[in-house]
């Protein structure tokens, strides 16, 4: 795939007040711009030596106005990020200092980079692959230090050589297959249907296995979607507050107090839990807190994990069991809320209405059973998908939905063993297997997948 090797600049570090802020820049002009804009201190422009770094002012070449004191340093292509030239100017960390020094490179001829441009041409010149660019924003976005592992992981090739393994084991029974199209005649060990059959089966159960763990990637990548859910005032929002242990909802007795969606993350035993406290669930004329309902409702939908509360003070209410139709399908653990209040509830009518279901008793407001809460959740989930430790971890959908259909391919490819389709057939269902395999490290994928996965990155990575 080729690109135009125009050259690039961007403010790689957060828009906003910091220590220092650094502007990069990468290309063939690279050097030249860094040239023209910045003067060090004791040497002359072009007698900086690439990898060391250099004071000196940055300079507006049209007025010749010191814009700010930098550190700068040049790096040689092809040991660079993007394996093109590259430069990196330390300014002050401030937005107006970080815009002019940015403004003065572009006016030099450098283009503004777009998101994840620097990462993409780094995919583009071979330096990595597309599997290990998608780590690198994972990385960057990684919310416990279980997801930051799997993407260190992925981003030092583990995904990649393991799919290469399979790639290789794919090709040489591709091989076998074709030498017994070639030699239909000769009985030569090893390429009857049978043993190919046996061959395809095992590479198809390697897939599957990867397959298998690709649920639990996906949780400690984009976090367990846990949606708060339960009437007005049993105390949703308060369990929020605990779970983060900070005043983030208002909380009052009123019925009807939480309108909009709130999300923020929690960090259990290395899963990242994304919490979502929602309006409680009634009839209501109000309008805003009609749209409150209707969130908390289309929010339930993508759930993963629902955690629904009762009022433990007060008896069940039809408001209560109105929500028994929506949450069925449902993983749910029941809370029970206020057990520091005197108790109404009938335990036994809410274990009938919801059998099965895991019951924790807690009080948010005095901060009791928040713990074995965390537990509840901890064991829903490592039940649901297994261990998070070992091996080779699938985080996302487009790689599982990959390894999905080059498992479909083999097994038609198994089904035209067996049906003693032609060869032919079966050879091409392998071949289409490595193909989607290759949709993974981007030996085989459309312009569109990269555009679309760099769009996603920040601008300046
Ligand atoms: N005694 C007691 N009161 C609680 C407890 N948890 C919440 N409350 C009180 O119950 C009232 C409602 O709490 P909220 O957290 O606002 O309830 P909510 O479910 O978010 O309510 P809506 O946003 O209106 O749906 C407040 O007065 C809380 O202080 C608890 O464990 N014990
Ligand atoms: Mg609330």
């Amino acid at each position: 795939m080729d690109y135009e090797k125009d050259t690039i600049a961007a403010i790689s570090t957060p828009l906003g007040e910091g220590g220092i802020g650094i502007i990069r820049i990468s290309g063939d002009d690279a050097f030249r711009i860094a040239d023209k804009i910045f003067v060090p201190r004791k040497i002359k422009p072009g007698e900086m030596k690439p990898r060391t770094l250099y004071l000196g002012d940055i300079i507006d070449p049209e007025t010749k106005d010191t814009i700010d004191e930098v550190l700068v340093v040049k790096y040689k292509a092809p040991h660079t990020y993007t394996r093109e030239d590259m430069v990196e100017i330390n300014s002050h960390g401030g937005f107006t200092v970080q815009s002019r020094i940015l403004e003065v490179v572009l006016s030099c001829g450098a283009r503004m980079a777009q998101p994840g441009e620097f990462t993409k041409r780094a995919f583009l010149n071979g330096r990595i692959d597309l599997s290990q660019a998608e780590a690198v924003i994972d990385v960057i976005r990684a919310k416990t230090e279980r997801a930051l592992k799997v993407a260190m992981d992925q981003l030092r090739g583990g995904l990649s050589n393991r799919i290469g393994e399979l790639r290789q084991d794919l090709i040489k029974v591709l091989a076998h297959i074709e030498a017994s199209i070639d030699f239909p005649e000769d009985d030569i060990p090893g390429l009857d249907s049978a043993t190919i059959a046996m061959e395809v089966k095992d590479l198809r159960e390697k897939l599957e296995e990867i397959l298998r763990k690709s649920k639990a990637g996906k949780i400690v990548r984009e976090g367990l979607s846990t949606v708060i859910l339960g009437r007005p005032n049993v105390g949703k929002s308060s369990l929020l507050n605990s779970l983060l242990r900070e005043k983030r909802a208002i909380v009052t007795d009123i019925p009807g107090t939480t309108r909009d969606i709130i999300e923020e993350y929690i960090n259990i035993k290395g899963i990242p839990v994304k919490i979502i406290d929602t309006a409680g669930i009634r009839e209501t004329l109000d309008e805003v807190e009609k749209i409150g309902v209707k969130k908390a409702l289309e929010y339930l939908e993508k759930a993963e994990l629902v955690l629904l509360m009762f009022d433990a003070s007060e008896e069940l209410k039809k408001e209560d069991l109105d929500i028994v139709e929506l949450v069925k399908d449902k993983f749910v653990i029941l809370v029970v809320n206020k057990v520091d209040l005197p108790e109404k509830i009938d335990m036994e009518k809410l274990e009938k209405t919801f059998p099965e279901r895991k019951i924790i008793r807690i009080s948010a407001l005095k901060e009791e059973g928040i713990e074995e809460l965390k537990e509840a959740i901890f064991q829903a989930v490592t039940k649901e998908i297994g261990s998070l430790d070992e091996g080779v971890m699938v985080t996302r959908a487009r790689h599982s939905q990959a390894i999905q259909k080059a498992v479909d391919a083999l097994k038609r490819a198994e089904g035209a063993l067996k049906e003693s389709i032609p060869m032919e057939v079966v050879a091409m269902e392998v071949r289409e297997a490595l193909e989607f395999l290759g949709e993974i490290t981007g030996d085989n994928v459309g312009e569109d997948v990269i555009k679309a996965i760099f769009e996603n990155f920040c601008i300046g990575k």
